[in-house]
C-alpha cells in the first residue's frame, strides 16, 4: 500500500486514494470545477474514459460496479453534470451496485449564494444514495474517499455521491492515505442453518430464487453444488440470469417481466421459498403477487447481506443476514432428505423452462428478434457479454438468450433506458478481448447513443444492435391495452442507424430480414470496429407472445362488454 505522507494537493491525495482502493478505470466528463483532479490523473495508473454525456459516463461506472462488485467511479462537474448523472445513481440504488460519483463543486466561499452551477448535492442526492456528502476539510480527503468505498460496498451495496469544492482540491494536505476497504462478509449462524435443514426436511415443493449483487464465482459454484445435491429447482430474479446455468437440470427459469406462467405458478405453490441475495422486488415478486404482504403464507427464507432488507415487506419465517457467497458455502453442510420428494417437480421445472425458451415464436414482420437471439445464443463465445437497456425488445433476450457465466449479462433491474451502449463501452474497456454485444430499442439507443463516439475514440469493437420498430413500443403496448387505438406520443421517426455508425467512424449495416442477420453480424465482427446493426422490426411484433393488434382487439372487446379498460392481469406482466 502507498503511504504518502509528503505534502500534496487534496486532488493528488484523492487520486492516490483511488489507487489505494484498487481503482483501475474511471469514467468522466470534464469540468472546470475539478481541473486539479484531471491533472493528477495524468500520472495515475488509472485508465480514464472521457465520455460525451454524464448520463453515459455514470452508467459506464455503474456497469463496471455491477460486473466487478467493486465501486464504479465517475467524475462529473457541478449542477449540469451532476444532474445528468442522476439516472445512473438511481440505477445503482435499485440494482444494489457499488458506485462512487464525484462532483466538482463551487468554491467554499461562494457556497449558498447560488453561485454559478452550484448544486446542493446532499439535498439532491440524499434520497438516492447510501451517503451524499460534501468535502469540507481538505485534510480529510483520504478518510472521506475510503468511507465512500466502504459505504458503497457494505451490506446491500449502493451509490455514494461526494461533492468536491474546487478551492479545497487545490489545498495542500499532509494527510496519509487511508487503508483499502475490504467489505465485511456476513455469514449465517449454525442455528440458522440447522433451522433451514429442518425446513427442507419438511418441504414437499421448495423453490430457490437467486438475485441481488455481491455474488462471486465461489458462491455461484457452491449454489450449483447445493442445487445438485438437493435436486432443488432454481429460479433467477429479474435481470440476474447469469447467477445460474440455464442448461443445468435444476434451472426453472427467470422470474422477471413476462415470466413463464408455469414458473409463476410454481412460485405461488412452493411450500418453502429460499430467496437468496436479492431484495423482494416488485418485478421478481410479480407485482407483489407471489405471496401476500406481510404474509407471506408460505415458509419464506430470506437471505440478504443488508439487515434492513430482511422483513422489510414480507415477514420471513427465517431471516438470514449473510452475503450470498458465505451463505452458499454454508449450504455444503446441509444433508438432503432421502428420498428427495420433489425430484419430479425439479425435472418438470427444467422441462418447462426448455419448452419456453428453446424455439422462437413466430412474429409479424421480416426480422424475428427471437430467431436473432437464438442465433446469438448458439454462436457467441461462452465469455461474450451482452448489455441492454429497457424496452419490449428485451423480452426476447430474457426468454431466449442463455447466459452460462457470471457477468455475461449486464442490464439494469431498474429498467432504465439508455443503458446498453454505455454498459457495452465499459465492458469492452474492462475486457478488451471479449466479445461485447449491446442490444437496444430505437428509443432506448438514442438516449445514450452518443457514447458510440466513445467506443470509436477508444477503438472498442462493440457490436450494437438497434431493434427499430419506429415506436416507444412498450408504451404503445400499454396504450393499446388501456386506450385501444389511441396512439399518443409514442411514434418515432428514426435516422438511418447504419449511416449514423459510419458517420462516427464505425461499421454500420441494415438488416431487413432475419436471414440477413448472420452475415451482417459476421461482417461487423470482421470489421474490428465499433458497429451498429440496424434491425427493421415490425411494431406489430410487440412481444414474443402477442401482437399489438391482438392487444388492441382484446381491449376493445373488454370495452364493448362494459368491463374496465385495464385488464385483469397487471400491466407490468407483459412488458419489456
Ligand atoms: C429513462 C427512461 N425513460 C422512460 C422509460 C419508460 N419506458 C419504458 S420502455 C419505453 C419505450 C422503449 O422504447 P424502445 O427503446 O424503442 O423499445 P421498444 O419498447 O419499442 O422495444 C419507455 C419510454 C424508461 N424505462 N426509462
Amino acid at each position: 500500500m502507498t503511504q504518502h505522507r509528503m505534502v500534496r494537493t487534496a486532488a493528488q491525495a484523492l487520486v492516490d486514494q483511488l489507487v489505494v482502493q484498487g481503482v483501475g478505470h474511471l469514467f468522466c466528463v470534464p469540468g472546470e470545477s475539478y481541473l486539479s483532479v484531471l491533472d493528477a490523473l495524468r500520472e495515475a495508473p488509472i485508465a480514464v474514459t472521457v465520455c460525451r454525456q454524464e448520463g453515459g459516463a455514470a452508467m459506464m461506472a455503474e456497469a463496471l460496479g455491477k460486473a466487478t462488485g467493486r465501486p464504479g467511479v465517475c467524475f462529473v462537474t457541478r449542477g449540469p453534470g451532476a444532474a445528468n448523472a442522476a439516472p445512473a445513481v438511481h440505477i445503482a440504488q435499485q440494482d444494489s451496485t457499488p458506485l462512487v460519483l464525484f462532483v466538482g463543486q463551487v468554491e467554499r466561499p461562494f457556497r449558498e449564494r447560488e453561485a454559478f452551477q452550484e448544486l446542493d448535492c446532499r439535498a439532491v442526492f440524499g434520497s438516492l444514495t447510501k451517503w451524499a456528502t460534501e468535502a469540507e476539510v481538505a485534510e480529510r480527503i483520504p478518510e472521506i474517499v475510503a468511507r465512500a468505498f466502504a459505504t458503497a460496498c457494505a451490506g446491500r451495496p449502493g451509490p455514494v455521491v461526494i461533492a468536491l469544492p474546487k478551492d479545497l482540491l487545490d489545498e495542500s494536505v499532509a494527510a496519509a492515505d487511508a487503508p483499502p476497504c475490504r467489505p465485511a462478509e456476513s455469514a449465517p449462524t449454525p442455528q440458522d442453518m440447522a433451522t433451514l435443514g429442518f425446513m427442507f426436511a419438511e418441504a414437499k415443493r421448495p423453490l430457490a430464487v437467486l438475485g441481488g449483487s455481491r455474488w462471486d464465482e465461489a458462491g455461484r459454484s457452491a449454489m450449483h453444488r447445493f442445487a445438485e445435491r438437493f435436486q432443488l429447482p432454481i429460479a433467477t430474479s429479474y435481470r440476474r440470469l447469469p447467477l445460474f446455468d440455464p442448461l443445468h437440470p435444476c434451472y426453472a427459469g427467470d422470474l422477471g417481466l413476462a415470466a413463464n406462467p408455469r414458473l409463476v405458478e410454481r412460485g405461488k405453490a412452493a411450500d418453502l421459498v429460499l430467496w437468496v441475495g436479492g431484495r423482494m422486488s416488485e418485478i421478481t415478486t410479480q407485482g407483489y403477487s407471489l405471496f401476500p404482504i406481510p404474509g407471506p403464507g408460505t415458509r419464506l427464507v430470506h437471505v440478504h447481506p443488508g439487515a434492513e432488507e430482511l422483513g422489510r415487506l414480507f415477514a420471513p419465517s427465517l431471516a438470514i443476514q449473510a452475503t450470498p457467497g458465505a451463505f452458499a458455502c454454508a449450504l455444503g453442510d446441509l444433508v438432503p432428505p432421502a428420498p428427495i420428494p420433489w425430484v419430479a417437480e425439479t425435472a418438470q421445472g427444467h422441462a418447462d423452462y426448455l419448452a419456453w425458451s428453446e424455439t422462437p415464436t413466430p412474429q409479424p414482420g421480416a426480422v424475428n428478434l427471437g430467431e436473432v437471439m437464438v442465433w446469438l445464443r448458439d454462436r457467441l463465445p461462452k465469455d461474450a457479454i451482452l448489455c441492454n437497456g429497457a424496452g419490449n425488445y428485451a423480452a426476447w433476450i430474457h426468454r431466449f438468450m442463455r447466459f452460462r457465466r457470471l457477468g455475461g449479462h449486464v442490464a439494469p433491474t431498474s429498467a432504465s433506458m439508455g443503458y446498453g451502449v454505455p454498459a457495452a463501452v465499459a465492458m469492452q474497456r474492462l475486457h478488451p478481448r471479449r466479445l461485447v454485444v449491446s442490444v437496444n430499442g430505437d428509443g432506448d439507443f438514442l438516449m445514450n447513443g452518443q457514447e458510440f463516439a466513445t467506443a470509436v475514440q477508444y477503438g472498442l469493437p462493440i457490436i450494437v444492435l438497434v431493434a427499430d420498430n419506429a415506436s416507444y413500443g412498450t408504451i404503445r403496448m400499454h396504450q393499446e391495452r388501456e386506450y385501444p387505438g389511441r396512439v399518443s406520443a409514442t411514434d418515432l421517426l428514426n435516422p438511418d442507424f447504419a449511416a449514423y455508425a459510419r458517420a462516427f467512424g464505425g461499421f454500420g449495416a441494415s438488416v431487413e430480414t432475419t436471414a440477413e442477420f448472420p452475415q451482417a453480424f459476421e461482417a461487423a465482427y470482421a470489421s474490428g470496429r465499433p458497429s451498429i446493426l440496424h434491425l427493421k422490426i415490425d411494431v406489430e411484433a410487440i412481444s414474443p407472445a402477442t401482437t399489438l393488434s391482438q392487444i388492441r382487439a382484446a381491449a376493445l372487446r373488454r370495452a364493448a362488454a362494459g368491463a374496465p379498460t385495464t385488464p385483469a392481469e397487471p400491466v407490468w406482466a407483459k412488458s419489456q
